[in-house]
């Protein structure tokens, strides 16, 4: 979509550090870690959050999760996804993400 800061990083019109591609799913790390690993997942055609989410694009991203946790080195040791979705959520770009953070014991407090 025109104008949509993650489909231009798909595209690579904005550099962006990627570590998983496939024929749904882009991933690259989040320019504001907020863990030792933190990727963001998205699916490369742009829906705007999980309201708008099917059943394979949700699929892809979750099978895509367990491939970067797992190549990133925190499937044994846990890590955390969470989707912001819209105002309240906190939600800063409008095309849906999945934060992946691990590489740290994370606290149980989520807001
Ligand atoms: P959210 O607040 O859930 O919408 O998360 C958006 C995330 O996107 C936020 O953690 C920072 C990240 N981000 C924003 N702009 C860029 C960028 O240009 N490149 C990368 N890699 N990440 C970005």
């Amino acid at each position: 979509m025109k104008d949509c800061l993650f489909c231009k990083i798909i595209a690579g019109e904005i550099p962006g550090s990627k570590v998983f591609e496939n024929d749904r799913v882009f991933a690259f790390r989040d320019i504001h870690p907020q863990a030792p690993v933190h990727v963001l997942i998205v699916p490369k055609k742009h829906m705007a959050n999980v309201l708008e989410c099917d059943g394979e694009t949700a699929a892809a991203l979750a099978e895509a999760a367990g491939q970067i946790a797992r190549q990133e080195g925190v499937a044994e040791s846990g890590f955390r996804l969470i989707s912001n979705c819209g105002r309240d959520g906190a939600q800063s770009v409008n095309h849906l993400h999945v934060h992946l953070l691990g590489g740290v014991q994370l606290t149980e407090k989520m807001n």
